[in-house]
């Protein structure tokens, strides 16, 4: 297959690049390097020791022989020249990870908020656009989000995408229909997610454009079976209060001797993936498209659900580390419970890797081996949801709400 990797030098996109490399698959990289850049704006880097993507590149080609171009293009701004890389091109397949995916990031400032929504929607509407303007038939691939559900559901399973329905009409006959499960972000990014899936139905309608949007869960992991074969091939690693998400931070707090932060009661319940399993399920959501003329197809992509609490007993229980309650800088529900279906991923085959010990010790183990990449006050989340989550910090760190007592504690 010809693949066309949007965002292919990001946390998901290289390991998924290189798998389908490996795979035989002829991959093509476009990203405008944003994120590396965003490191650079939050003075911050990857914990472990990611390489320019030209080195990356190279070392792919030694070890396996494979060639992979890369083209420096912003997808969001530069319609022109995406178009002309289709046409040249001619995927089979386009696999879009190219958007701002921080939450905390999202909600920083105004500025980032407008930057998200900018770069997010335009990226997405360029894309199919430039399907659309092609005449190509090309399989469009998206990472979403399971957040584009909120994370309640009154105990019901969220479905994949649509939910049936039953309406009475005024003669009191009843219809049943299928919708999209309704939208509940809870962020300026996931916002972004949810219109995403407009503009996905509306050109699946129009132009009957082939798409599938995977509505993933939170990452964890760093390495793969094809990252692990050259320190060169590293994968990232984000720790940081924006970027670095809930397991993969705790598990490197802990191996920093960093108390493990927890948000508010820690009842927040959400649905995790593998990076493994991440690039798995890409490769088998591209083995099994929809048709020409089939609705957009959505998968949840996903293998298990924790409770944050839990996962930071579990970390502290395997490591010793202390847990430490902060104040939630998010506008969140302090508790919910979350079931989720994911039938049609294991219907493909998939094998979920679950959070066994084995592969803790392993994220725990590359936390520790760069720990002195690690700069601790990046570690607290200082992006606030809005005025009353800041001042609340505030009350609550008196001294300074940009450290929380995690950072103090650490430093004193
Ligand atoms: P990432 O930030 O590491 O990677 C995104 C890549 O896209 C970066 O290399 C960035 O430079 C590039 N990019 C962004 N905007 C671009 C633009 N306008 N033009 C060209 N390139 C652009 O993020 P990630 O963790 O790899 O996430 C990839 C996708 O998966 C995102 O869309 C995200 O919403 C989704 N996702 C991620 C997670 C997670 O836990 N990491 C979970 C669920 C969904
Ligand atoms: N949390 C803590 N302590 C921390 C960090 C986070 O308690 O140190 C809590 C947060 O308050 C939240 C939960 O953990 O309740 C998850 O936060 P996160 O940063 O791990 O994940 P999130 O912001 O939801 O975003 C990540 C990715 C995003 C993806 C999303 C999938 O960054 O790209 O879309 O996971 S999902 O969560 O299923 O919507």
């Amino acid at each position: 297959m010809k693949i066309m990797v949007l965002g292919g030098d990001g946390f998901c996109g290289w390991p998924t690049v290189l798998h389908l490399s490996a795979l035989g698959h002829e991959v093509v990289i476009v990203d405008n390097l944003s994120r590396r850049n965003i490191d650079n704006e939050l003075e911050i880097q990857s914990l472990t020791p990611i390489q320019p993507l030209g080195i990356r590149l190279k070392a792919w080609q030694e070890i396996s022989g494979k060639q992979i171009q890369f083209f420096n293009l912003n997808v969001a701004d530069n319609y022109a020249r995406l178009l002309d890389l289709i046409v040249e091109f001619k995927p089979d397949a386009v696999i879009h990870f190219a958007e701002q995916r921080a939450a905390p990031y999202s909600m920083k400032s105004s500025w980032h908020k407008r930057y998200t929504v900018n770069n997010n929607l335009n990226a997405t509407n360029n894309l199919l656009a430039a399907i659309v303007e092609s005449n190509l038939d090309v399989h469009v691939v998206h990472l979403g989000t399971m957040g584009v559900y909120g994370y309640g559901t009154a105990g019901m399973k969220i479905p994949e995408g649509y939910l049936k329905i039953q309406v009475q009409t005024d003669t009191g006959e009843l219809i049943q229909n299928e919708i999209l499960y309704p939208a509940n972000p809870g962020s300026v990014y996931h916002m972004t997610k949810t219109q995403d899936q407009l503009f996905f139905a509306y050109y699946n309608k129009n132009d009957a454009i082939r798409v599938t949007d995977l509505h993933q869960g939170i990452v964890w992991g760093t390495q793969t079976e094809e990252t692990k074969q050259d320190e060169r091939l590293i994968n990232r690693f984000d720790y940081d209060g924006d970027y670095g998400t809930v397991l993969n931070r705790f598990l490197m707090q802990a191996a920093v001797g960093y108390p493990l932060t927890v948000h508010g009661t820690g009842g927040q319940t959400r649905a995790f993936i593998h990076i493994q399993d991440t690039v798995r399920c890409i490769q088998l959501a591209l083995d099994n498209p929809p048709a020409k003329g089939d609705i957009v197809q959505i998968y949840n992509q996903m293998t298990e659900t924790h409770r944050v609490r839990d996962l930071a007993k579990m970390v502290s229980e395997i490591t010793g580390a202390e847990i430490d309650y902060v104040p939630n800088p998010r506008m969140e529900a302090d508790e919910n419970d979350l079931y989720v279906t994911n039938d049609k991923f294991l219907g493909h085959g998939l094998q979920p890797i679950t959070l066994e010990a084995g592969l803790l010790e392993e994220v725990t183990d590359i936390a520790k081996k760069y720990a002195d990449r690690c700069y601790l006050e990046k570690i607290p989340c200082i992006s606030y949801w809005n005025h009353q989550r800041r001042e609340k910090a505030k009350e609550t760190h008196q001294i300074d709400p940009h450290q929380s007592a995690s950072a103090r504690k650490i430093s004193s």
